[in-house]
């Protein structure tokens, strides 16, 4: 599983207040821990609150960048502010995100070959969120297919089926499971998947719990990457686990350990 650290998003207190005081410390040391914690990228999201976000992105962006080399996924649905976090990014970046709406993705897909960068494509268009799988596997091979005409690397893609609290879109838990199953049979070789998996626990009395059990259920499902909080441990053990079941890693004993030394 290919793990996006979640921390470092203005939707958080502490990083919208590190952003408003131009504290790095905060923001560096939860780059540092999220990747100590077993991240192999890290969310970067200036959040609804900044006065000026393209800077924010810019100073984010390089702040993590004093102290990691880690991948970074520029999370923003401004064109401006996308280019200004990829053109800083010390190793590959991430486009989080398009929707498959055609204006987008014929801005976005030629700026991820312009900096060699991976691509979250979110299975939503200007009508919205579908509700059903079907709905949403139509608009994953509409970005599948524009992708490929741009000559993305498959590799590079990433379908996200965007789940939503399940307090208030209950159904919808179902569907964006079925929807990864679908994503496999796209094409050969597939696109990869993804899912920002904290919005399914929103409001949720035990969030933990809600999020480790649909992170198993995903895992099973064929999820190939996740936006996660890699500082919950009990979250990255069933995440282990769950692929452990799926034949994803050999058995031994102490395999939890084994994982976490690789
Ligand atoms: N898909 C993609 N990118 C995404 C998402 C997605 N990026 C953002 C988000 N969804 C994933 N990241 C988060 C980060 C935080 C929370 C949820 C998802 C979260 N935050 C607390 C809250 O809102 O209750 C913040 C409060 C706090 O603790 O301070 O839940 O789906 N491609």
């Amino acid at each position: 599983m290919f793990i996006i650290g979640e921390r470092i998003n203005g939707m958080f207190k502490d990083v919208a207040k590190a952003i408003k005081e131009g504290d790095k410390a905060i923001i560096q040391d939860l780059a540092r821990q999220q990747m100590e914690a077993g991240a192999d990228a890290l969310d970067v999201n200036v959040g609804p609150a900044p006065e000026e976000p393209l800077r924010a992105m810019e100073w984010l962006v390089t702040t993590i960048g004093e102290v990691t080399d880690a991948p970074l996924a520029i999370d923003t649905t401004k064109f401006e502010i996308m280019e200004s976090g990829l053109k800083l990014c010390k190793s590959k970046g991430i486009i989080n995100s398009t929707s498959g709406d055609k204006e987008k993705l014929d801005r976005l897909l030629p700026l991820a070959r312009k900096y060699n960068a991976s691509i979250i494509g979110l299975t939503m268009n200007k009508s919205g969120i579908p509700q059903d799988a079907q709905s949403r596997a139509e608009i994953a091979a509409q970005i599948v297919t524009s992708a490929q005409e741009q000559g993305l690397a498959m590799s590079d893609l990433y379908i996200d089926a965007v789940i939503l609290p399940v307090n208030v879109a209950q159904d919808h838990s179902r569907e964006v499971l079925e929807t990864i199953r679908q994503c496999k049979l796209l094409c050969d070789p597939p696109p990869r998947t993804i899912l920002g998996l904290s919005n399914v626990s929103q409001k949720t009395l035990d969030r933990s719990l809600v999020n480790r059990t649909y992170l198993a259920m995903a895992v099973a499902s064929g999820l190939d990457a996740a936006i996660v909080d890699p500082l919950d441990k009990d979250l990255m053990n069933s995440m282990i686990t769950a692929e452990l079941l799926m034949g994803k890693q050999i058995y031994c004993d102490n395999y939890l350990q084994a994982y976490r030394k690789k």
